[in-house]
């Protein structure tokens, strides 16, 4: 079975003290992970020893960075490297969520450069696509994502492929309270998948996960995760409230 996967994405919130209460109510439920499962948290650079060292012991439980840059090394002040992330043990890295795309012009190409240096670090992207309000009113949201994924992601060998994670989230959903219905979010994925599946074959495809984003919560993730396309979520808002986010682990198939 794919893996079913409930990542949290903290965005630029909580204190450290906050992030470690969170975290500590989270884990302390106790929940045990099948295999096929996983639990990732995306938290803000400077937590992420210490997330990583509260993870560290339970299995199926990781971190993830929010983002790195495009560049190895150098003289690029402010900026955090794959390589960075990698010596001190983080294993996943959400990159191209639509607030970095908006307000720090990541394109396409960008990303395509950020998720090779983060594949020679053993670090696994959370690749995040979706198209805008006015896509999707225009109804041409197919071939806009399709697009963010050939400039993304086509150039990988399909020794590579199956590494990645995609979330898929539609912006008009982001913090909106606006989910996308889940057959809107299965159509979605299911042609993510048939497009994956023209280009690197359908077994590969069908190993891929691919999450869905955009104001997930307690209440609506059972319905979104049992879609046999959507494999767990990207949860922004409410994975901020330990609670909230438990039962949206639970919900994972
Ligand atoms: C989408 C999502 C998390 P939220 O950005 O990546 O946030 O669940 O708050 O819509």
């Amino acid at each position: 079975m794919r893996k079913q996967i409930a990542a949290a994405n903290w965005k630029m919130n909580c204190t450290y003290q906050q992030g470690e209460d969170l975290l500590d109510n989270i884990l302390g439920a106790n929940i045990a992970l099948a295999d096929h499962r996983q639990v990732v948290f995306a938290v803000p650079f400077p937590y992420l020893i210490m997330a990583n060292s509260e993870v560290a012991d339970e299995p199926n439980y990781f971190i993830a960075a929010q983002n790195c840059y495009n560049k190895k090394s150098g003289a690029y002040t402010g900026e955090v490297s794959a390589e960075m992330l990698h010596s001190i043990g983080i294993k996943y890295c959400v990159l191209g969520h639509s607030e970095r795309r908006e307000y720090f012009q990541e394109s396409n190409k960008m990303l395509a450069e950020k998720i090779d240096i983060c594949l020679e670090y053993g670090i696994t992207p959370i690749f995040c696509c979706g198209e805008p309000l006015s896509i999707r009113e225009a109804g041409t949201q197919n071939g806009y994502v399709e697009t963010q994924l050939k400039e993304s992601l086509f150039h990988l060998a399909d020794s590579v492929i199956s590494k990645i994670v995609i979330a898929y989230e539609p912006i008009w959903a982001i913090g909106t309270g606006k989910t996308a219905s889940s057959d809107q979010a299965q159509e979605m994925h299911a042609h993510l998948r048939s497009v994956l599946a023209k280009q690197y074959g359908p077994l590969l495809a069908n190993n891929i996960s691919i999450l869905y984003g955009g104001s997930v919560k307690a209440n609506n993730a059972v319905e979104l995760f049992a879609r046999p396309d959507v494999d767990g979520g990207l949860v922004g808002g409410a994975s901020l409230n330990a609670e909230e986010f438990i039962a949206i682990i639970k919900a994972l198939k």
